[in-house]
């Protein structure tokens, strides 16, 4: 009886039972309500958010792995499985899911003021009402230290005065379709990324706006958009009262990377699964694909990465639930997993060959995809040198 790449390993032994009865149901909604859409969302480039977040929100994977208003407080192992199965079904999808609980409402969650948690956290949980989050601009992808974005008081030096918010942020995930944006702009309070504050944005602020980025390749699942800020005035309770500098966004960061990490083991699953079923039923030269040892060499070959990225990611999120992961492990997860996924979903698409240019078939839909996750929460060369400095102590970035 053939067994799947992660029947293999084994590891369901190593996943506990609630967080398993968690990931089942999150695998039945995204089979059910999500897969069956996804080859004319993607085809079209668009994705009915303002819909889809309201049932996201029942399933109750909204910021599930936080605790209070209204978020569900699961396990973060419960969290990365929820991902993976999210993912499976399209990374465009997950990445909703991320940018909604992982960096809007965990950046509130985290650093946001009790006025501005009670404002907005049940709401997002909800899923009726949409965040983003605005770090990247068109000058500063990777080194976010050097945004150009500024926030000035409109009366220096006094404390409750309004803030002024000015500037462009590139490539931000449901910006057109937010309600709120986590926006990050340098203030007069600090040199060299120091003064960096973090300002929660309503999107009906006048001076907002979020035009649609268009003819994507990849992440077509998925709206992204810019945000212009032409002289948003915002009041003085608006910013987050205590963190400065890159840690405040680095840290939202660290939560939505660990949900890529194991995301990338959904979408190569589904890769791998697609291509052993379409090996199964090819026939070629009067016998089944899966019959010829180049295509097995390839199938365990693409196995033995699906399993080490598995194991990877179960172990990462043994230590987040026990609350010693360190960002450079997420950057061991996310660096690995993507990459090899990403080389996963190409392998696979030579199995199908021309059905693999297709969308009756994920596989193809995935790979593109997978160009995004590759270079988004920290591009590959990023995560490189991220490990580079915690094996060597030096700083390469610059
Ligand atoms: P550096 O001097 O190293 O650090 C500045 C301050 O930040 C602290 N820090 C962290 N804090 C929390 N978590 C981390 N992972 C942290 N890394 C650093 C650090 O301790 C320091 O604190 P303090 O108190 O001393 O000021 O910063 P750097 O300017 O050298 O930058 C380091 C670098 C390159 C690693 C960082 O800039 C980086 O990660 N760049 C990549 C940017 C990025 O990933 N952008 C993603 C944008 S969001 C997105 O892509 C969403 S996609 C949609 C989806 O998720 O689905
Ligand atoms: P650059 O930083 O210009 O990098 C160009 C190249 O230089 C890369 O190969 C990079 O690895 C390399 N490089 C950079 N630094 C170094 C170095 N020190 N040494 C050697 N090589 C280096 N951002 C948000 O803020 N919010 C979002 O919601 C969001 N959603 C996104 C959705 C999509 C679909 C995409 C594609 C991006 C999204 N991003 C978002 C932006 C994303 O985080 C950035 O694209 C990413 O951080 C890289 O920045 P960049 O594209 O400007 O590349």
């Amino acid at each position: 009886m053939p067994q799947t790449p992660l029947e293999l390993f084994a590891t369901e032994a190593l996943i506990g039972e609630e967080d398993r009865a968690i990931r089942d149901t999150v695998r039945t909604f995204a089979e059910k309500e999500i897969k069956p859409h996804l080859a004319d969302w993607f085809e079209a480039g668009d994705v009915p958010v303002r819909e889809l977040a309201p049932e996201l929100g029942r399933l109750g994977v909204l910021g599930m792995h936080l605790e209070g208003y209204g978020c569900a407080g699961t396990s973060a192992t419960a969290y990365g499985l929820a991902c993976m199965e999210l993912e499976a079904a399209d990374s465009g999808i997950r990445s909703l899911v991320s940018v909604q609980g992982s960096l809007a409402m965990f950046a509130i969650w985290k650093w946001g003021s009790e006025e501005q948690k009670q404002e907005w956290l049940p709401r997002m949980a909800a899923g009726e009402a949409i965040g983003c989050f605005g770090l990247t601009e068109p000058d500063f992808g990777s080194n976010p230290a050097g945004m150009r974005t500024r926030a000035r008081r409109d009366a220096p030096g006094d404390e409750n005065s309004d803030w002024i918010l000015s500037g462009t942020k590139m490539w931000i995930t449901n910006a057109p379709v937010a309600d709120v944006a986590v926006v990050w702009a340098q203030t007069d309070e600090g040199e060299n990324g120091k003064g960096i504050r973090g300002f929660v944005v309503p999107t009906d602020t006048p001076g907002f706006s979020a035009p649609v980025i268009k003819q994507k390749l990849s992440l077509r699942a998925s709206v992204t958009g810019e945000i212009v800020l032409d002289d948003v005035r915002l009041p003085g309770s608006a910013a987050f009262p205590e963190v400065r500098g890159l840690k405040g966004p680095l840290s939202c960061l660290n939560e939505a990377r660990y949900g890529i990490v194991f995301g990338a083991v959904g979408a190569a699953r589904d890769c791998l699964e697609s291509a052993i079923a379409y090996a199964a039923s090819r026939e070629i030269y009067d016998k089944p694909l899966a019959g010829f040892q180049i295509t097995q060499t390839k199938l365990a070959d693409m196995t033995l990465e699906l399993g080490k990225s598995m194991l990877l990611a179960l172990q990462l999120g043994r230590l987040k639930d026990e609350g010693t992961l360190r960002p450079e492990q997420i950057s061991l997860g996310k660096l690995n997993n993507v990459r090899e996924a990403i080389a996963i979903a190409r392998e696979c698409r030579t199995i199908l060959a021309a059905a693999g240019v297709t969308l009756e078939y994920p596989i193809m839909r995935h790979a593109n995809n997978l160009e995004s996750v590759l270079t988004y929460e920290g591009t590959s060369e990023v995560h490189q040198l991220i490990i580079g400095q915690a094996l060597t102590g030096e700083a390469a970035f610059r």
